[in-house]
């Protein structure tokens, strides 16, 4: 463990921000790193912590410095403050200051809607680690092990990222905000994290598979729309923040294409053609694809619901200030103001789902949301695809945007996953069929048994089609002996 009463703090955090002749924010960071690690100690991965894990620190914004791979114990990972670098002459992209020269200073008049868009931002980096705390026990390989270590150090330094931009430029309100964040936690009944997705439990694999393909893809999509802030430090730390993003969405990704590939050669090897068979496909030590089809729906719903409402005054007022843009700003050719536009919006309309033309400032929600339903539909043909060749002849689908969802419009009826809406009553009974039930996951949790030797992997999952950093098949990913 560090020596937090001796460390340099000026070699300590890597930065590009002149952290060293920044004495005020280097203090103000200097107070805040005990409180980060004692949290990390308290919330960080179960176990583990003295192990030597292979991972990437990135210490510059550059080719050479963003990847650098090595062993290291997990509390001395360098978390450092990144911003992807400064454009001269950047301007505000869109909203009603658009051509203006971007802010270097928090704007005055916009300052507590910054401040709350960054707070959001930075509450959901801890909670996901808090969230997959314990699944380093039931790592299914060395390989898997590591790359959820990766993931988790690097949620923390996005926290740092966040964090550097309260202390740096909202002063004692800012201070306050980032001592907050250490002190809410993921599913805790009187100090929840901010955000609904947020609390829910990661308790299996497949579980932190799909969390990281769907709910990261939602920080891929909120990132974008943040990286074209007129507010810069925003934008740069964002920008720097997504290019790590990229693998915890291909660790998504892969993890479930393992998942699937591993479990249609079991059914192929054993002669099982009806993926609906799910005891005998069971019995084989593998997940069915059913039951895989109910995590993708319980995850994709869950992060449905990050984007807010489909229609709200806060993401035209985030807009409008500079603050938030859509995903992509700069590449729409449209005028970029958005105050005549429209956008078509579903809505529930008489208990009927219906397409309804909004003002498309108020609809910005709606439009991530409907990016971001694009990016997921292209990874789950890609998924398609390794059954396709598999000959197994199941698909899986993304469910209706009606479908189990607990913000906007469709958090007051209850549909399938056709977009059928059901009373009450058909949704009890139709519930089971379509959402993971406390057997499916006593099912998953029954295989969820770690394998920590070099090179294998757990009955349910394929190994990867290539190392971390090129490394060898039998590489060993965490020295796990060193605890
Ligand atoms: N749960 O106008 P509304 C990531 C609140 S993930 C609970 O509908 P708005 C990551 C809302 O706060 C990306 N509450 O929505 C991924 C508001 O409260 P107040 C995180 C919710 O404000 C994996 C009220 O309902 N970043 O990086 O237009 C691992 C009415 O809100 C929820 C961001 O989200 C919910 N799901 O949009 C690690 C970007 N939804 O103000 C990391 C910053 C809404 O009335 N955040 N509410 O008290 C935002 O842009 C917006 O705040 C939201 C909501 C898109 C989240």
């Amino acid at each position: 463990m560090s020596d937090v009463v001796n460390v340099d703090y000026s070699t300590r955090i890597p930065n590009n921000v002149g952290l060293t002749e920044d004495r005020q924010v280097l203090r103000a960071l200097e107070g805040w790193h005990p409180g980060y690690l004692s949290w990390w100690k308290d919330m960080g991965p179960e176990g583990f912590q003295e192990s030597l894990v292979y991972l990437r620190t990135a210490i510059s914004v550059d080719t050479q410095g963003w990847a650098k791979f090595d062993y290291v114990r997990m509390p001395d990972y360098r978390w450092g403050v990144l911003l992807a670098p400064r454009e001269e002459g950047r301007k505000v992209n869109f909203g009603a200051h658009l051509g203006e020269p971007a802010w270097q200073e928090a704007p005055g008049e916009y300052r507590a809607m910054l401040r709350r868009l960054i707070v959001i931002q930075g509450d959901t980096e801890p909670a996901s680690v808090e969230q997959q705390r314990h699944l380093g026990k039931t790592a299914p390989s060395l390989y898997d092990m590591r790359n959820l270590f990766q993931v988790n150090v690097e949620e923390g330094r996005h926290l740092w990222a966040m964090v550097y931009l309260l202390h740096k430029y909202f002063g004692r309100d800012g201070r306050e905000e980032a001592d907050q964040l250490l002190q809410r936690r993921s599913g805790d009944k009187d100090k929840p994290r901010m955000l609904g997705a947020f609390n829910e439990a990661t308790p299996d694999w497949l579980s932190f598979f799909m969390f990281t393909f769907f709910t990261d893809r939602d920080g891929k999509m909120q990132l974008e729309s943040l990286a074209q802030s007129g507010f810069d430090p925003l934008s740069r730390t964002c920008r720097f923040m997504l290019t790590e993003e990229a693998h915890h969405m291909f660790v998504g990704e892969s993890g479930v294409g393992r998942v699937i590939e591993r479990t249609a050669q079991a059914m192929r090897a054993a002669g099982v053609e009806d993926p609906g068979e799910t005891a005998r496909v069971r019995a084989l030590g593998v997940i069915d694809l059913p039951t895989l089809q109910k995590k993708l729906n319980l995850h994709y719903s869950l992060s449905l619901d990050l984007f807010g409402s489909e229609v709200s005054t806060n993401s035209a007022n985030f807009f409008n200030s500079g603050l938030k843009g859509r995903f992509r700003e700069s590449k729409i050719a449209d005028d970029h103001r958005l105050t005549d536009a429209t956008y078509p919006v579903l809505k529930l309309v008489d208990g009927a789902i219906t397409l309804v033309d909004e003002p498309a400032l108020t609809a910005l929600n709606m439009r991530l949301r409907d990016d971001y339903t694009q990016d997921c539909a292209k990874g789950v043909e890609r998924w398609n695809r390794i059954l396709e060749k598999s000959g197994v002849a199941f698909r899986l689908r993304l469910p209706h945007v009606a479908f189990n969802r607990a913000i906007g419009q469709f958090s007051r009826a209850h549909a399938d996953p056709d977009g059928q809406i059901l009373s009450d009553a058909q949704w009890a009974q139709a519930r089971g069929a379509h959402l993971p039930s406390t057997e499916d996951g006593d099912f998953i949790a029954s295989l969820m048994a770690a394998e920590t030797r070099p090179g294998r992997f757990a009955s349910w999952i394929a190994s990867p089609k290539a190392g971390i950093d090129n490394k060898p098949g039998d590489f060993e990913y965490v020295k796990i002996e060193n605890s």
